[in-house]
């Protein structure tokens, strides 16, 4: 479907457009286009635009990214429909190792996600051939790469199940999410949550990434700053704002 670039909804209509398009060639699940729907709700609750605590989360994201020994982004089907350019910009910038791991995995998903990634400009991606569980995870969720999340000390992992967060942080990582929804557990556990959408926040973490690249001391002292609980209360005070302001906006 072709969306002119002047109507009011275009970057959200494109993203669906995206994960459809996704769906077809057999990247996305069925459910990815539900989690989308709930990521849009809050979206639209925030503004669609990348809010002041959203921009603090993505500097010490960019910056904790840099700082690892073993950074590793965790790619799953939407992801990949949605970013899978600016994920592979934000790995070259952090020398991060990307990894294609899903929640409803097949191998043939897997593979295309692999191959997505690696049209995108990916030089290698990992998960193809899992040799190591994450602990504490059923069968076949917990399947990883030894030499990628296993071995991680920072994982990214946006648009994420809780359930993944939770034993990662069990492993003893430390670990940063882009999630649309403020109170869901991926978000309450990660160490670094960024509430914004991964269309915007992935070219910015990239951004940012080449910016602070090198100024070790403006990432400690960002990263000593950063309260990830205070944070995500900032999120829920701006939707609360909003909402109260919009209460006596006129439709008519
Ligand atoms: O490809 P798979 O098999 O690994 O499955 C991927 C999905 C997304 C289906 C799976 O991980 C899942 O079910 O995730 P959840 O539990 O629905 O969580 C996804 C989170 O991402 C939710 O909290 C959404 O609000 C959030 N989200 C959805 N779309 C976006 C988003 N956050 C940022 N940007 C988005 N575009």
């Amino acid at each position: 479907m072709k969306i002119p670039k002047s109507h009011p909804r275009y970057d959200s209509l494109m993203a669906r457009e995206a994960l459809v398009e996704g769906v077809k060639e057999g990247i996305v699940v069925r459910q990815g286009l539900i989690a989308h729907g709930r990521g849009e709700a809050f979206d639209y609750l925030i503004g669609e635009v990348s809010i002041e605590p959203a921009i603090e989360a993505e500097y010490a994201a960019a910056g904790r990214l840099l700082k690892a020994r073993h950074p590793v982004i965790s790619v799953n089907g939407n992801v990949a429909a949605l970013s899978a350019k600016e994920t592979v910009d934000v790995a070259l910038g952090v020398g991060a190792t990307i990894e294609a791991n899903i929640f409803h995995r097949t191998e043939e998903r897997v593979q295309k996600i692999v191959r997505k990634l690696k049209n995108a400009g990916a030089k290698e991606v990992l998960g193809l051939d899992p040799d190591a569980r994450i602990e504490g995870l059923d069968h076949p969720r917990g399947l990883c790469a030894k030499a990628g999340i296993y071995s991680a000390d920072v994982v990214l992992v946006p648009l994420e199940d809780g359930d993944r967060a939770r034993a990662l942080k069990d492993m003893g990582k430390v670990v940063l999410t882009i999630d649309l929804n403020p109170l869901s557990r991926t978000s309450r556990v990660s160490d670094i949550t960024i509430v914004d959408n991964i269309t915007r926040s992935m070219p910015s973490l990239a951004g940012f990434a080449n910016e602070l690249r090198g100024d070790d001391e403006r990432i400690d002292r960002i990263l000593s700053e950063f309260d990830n609980k205070k944070n995500l209360s900032e999120v829920l005070k701006h939707i609360t704002r909003r909402l109260t302001k919009l209460e006596s906006v006129s439709f008519d």
